[in-house]
């Protein structure tokens, strides 16, 4: 009997969405949350042939990029990052009476990252939450995945577990991986204290540069980038300018290939 389109379109995307969760079941680098510093971490990884995967809980990747300011769907980058829009062939304009500022469309800026690193050879797997981390020898080596309308729903449904070498907290704002790792595991990370230390408020000059110098590896296994790094070592938010999570991404993977080639 001929196949009917209805069948064939099914088949096609179940038996790759099928091949493409296998293939990724063991993986190099796994980024949890598809924002910027996460997309340009991963990009960066799979360009220099990590096997990476990005999870992202929402329909769209993107995180905090897509709203610009207030709704307004533009945002700032500063020219020490100006070159990482290069390279992803994103387009901004400096700002006539501040130079060295650039502004952008946040949609062209989300999706060019999205787009950068599906190119690169990321694999990308959206509505899909982590929900908890796996350990081996005092070391993370897994992320516990479930849908996210199972998480949102609740519902009573075991998650999968993906193995990998290292894990990247790209989780922006709520730093949820470093969180569970703390709460679940009881477990010091490498900061003063031992604990997340909590975001502080508005110091825009300040927050750009300390998510940089906060992008590190907090427990063996896991680090963080973005705001993620910024809420675990107590640093300043900075509202939408992206330089600092773009170069935090680039940091990450600097530090994560410096890892895996212990
Ligand atoms: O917050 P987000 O954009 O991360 P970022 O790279 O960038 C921060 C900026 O967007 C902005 C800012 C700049 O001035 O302050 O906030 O630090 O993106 C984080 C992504 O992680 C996803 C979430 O949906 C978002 O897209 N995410 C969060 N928790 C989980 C997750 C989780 N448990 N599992 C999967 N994805």
């Amino acid at each position: 009997m001929a196949k009917s389109l209805e069948n064939i379109v099914s088949a096609a995307i179940v038996s790759s969405f099928y091949q493409k969760l296998l293939d990724n079941l063991v993986v190099d680098v796994a980024v949890v949350g598809g924002g910027p510093s996460g997309l340009v971490a991963a990009k960066t990884l799979a360009e220099r042939g990590y096997k990476t995967v990005v999870f992202e809980r929402k329909l769209a990747p993107g995180g905090g990029v897509w709203g610009g300011g207030a709704l307004f769907n533009e945002v700032v980058v500063q020219s020490e990052a100006k070159s990482i829009l290069d390279e992803f062939g994103i387009n901004s304009t400096e700002i006539a009476d501040a130079p060295g500022y650039f502004s952008l469309d946040s949609v062209e800026l989300a999706s060019g990252l999205i787009f950068g690193a599906l190119k690169a050879g990321a694999k990308i797997f959206n509505n899909v939450s982590v929900e908890d981390v796996a350990f081996k020898d005092d070391r993370i080596n897994g992320l516990v995945i479930n849908w996210t309308p199972v998480t949102r729903l609740q519902m009573h449904v075991d998650p999968l577990v993906v193995i990998t070498n290292a894990v990247l907290d790209g989780t922006g704002h709520p730093c949820e991986v470093l969180n569970l790792v703390q709460r679940k595991a009881r477990v010091k990370l490498d900061t003063p204290t031992g604990e997340i230390l909590g975001e502080r408020p508005m110091q825009a000059a300040t927050g750009e540069i300390t998510t940089v110098e906060n992008t590190r590896e907090y427990y063996p296994g896991i680090f963080a980038s973005g705001m993620s790094a910024n809420n675990v070592m107590g640093g300043y938010r900075m509202g939408p300018i992206f330089g600092g999570m773009l170069l935090s991404g680039k940091r990450a993977a600097d530090l994560i290939e410096k890892s895996l080639k212990k």
